[in-house]
């Protein structure tokens, strides 16, 4: 059995998406971000860097649990554990990792960035917001252009690097990218929109989910003193 600890954001979405995929039996731990959870020590010990998701498998590697937080690395566990979402052809597998680390270190954190300027910022700093914006774009065109020759993100075939991707581009336009600007992604994104268990998958904390602006307090756990103090 899999505890995930989650939320429902892109992040969480992805492992909710694999999960769901990948037919394994998980149970759902609701960290509830806005209220501080994130904080909580039981969490920190399975996630020292408070942030959703994490997972923990009572039969991982030789049957021993193991818990691991960040959704790549996650990602990549679930696809190795059940021989799926992950290309054997080797070229293509290494093409699969390229594009998860794509997606980690720079779509979804400038589309975070884009979206935190854009909406959360206490200050509307025009610099931060042309700037996050342009890079969410920026990205969002390379994605199309390698879209334009193939299939799925890795190869022909649907991976972990397209689950790791497509909930980054949902609600795109509240970060400032308009997916009928990019066809081949649009294409791309209502074929994996459409997939049975993509949709169980965005099912899973669905009553949670908020697209509210933050009050003072979630402000404030998010992102002022209580983000940062040392712990
Ligand atoms: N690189 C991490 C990023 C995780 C992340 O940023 N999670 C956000 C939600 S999408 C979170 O837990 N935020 C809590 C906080 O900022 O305190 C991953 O991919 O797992």
């Amino acid at each position: 059995m899999i505890d995930v600890h989650t939320w429902p954001t892109p992040n969480g979405h992805k492992v909710h998406i694999m999960l769901e995929e990948t037919g394994l039996e998980y149970r759902v731990h609701p960290v509830n971000i806005r209220e501080g959870d994130q904080f909580k020590p039981t969490f920190l010990e399975i996630s020292p860097n408070n942030r959703i998701p994490a997972i923990v498998d009572d039969d991982g590697p030789g049957g021993k649990p193991i818990s691991l937080f960040e959704s790549g690395a996650i990602l990549l566990y679930l696809a190795s554990k059940t021989a799926s979402l992950l290309p054997v052809d080797i070229v293509e597998r290494w093409t699969c990792v390229q594009w998860l680390m794509w997606q980690m270190g720079g779509l979804g954190p400038m589309m975070g960035q884009a979206n935190h300027f854009r909406r959360y910022a206490k200050d509307k700093i025009e610099y931060a917001i042309d700037r996050y914006t342009s890079e969410a774009n920026r990205l969002t065109n390379v994605l199309d252009k390698r879209l334009a020759e193939s299939e799925y993100v890795a190869s022909d075939e649907y991976s972990i690097a397209d689950i790791s991707i497509f909930p980054w581009l949902r609600g795109a336009e509240t970060r400032g990218v308009m997916l009928d600007d990019y066809p081949n992604v649009k294409r791309w994104f209502n074929g994996i929109n459409a997939r049975p268990a993509v949709q169980r998958g965005l099912k899973v904390l669905a009553d949670a989910q908020s697209s509210a602006p933050h009050d003072p307090k979630s402000w404030e756990i998010m992102f002022g003193k209580t983000q940062f103090q040392r712990r």
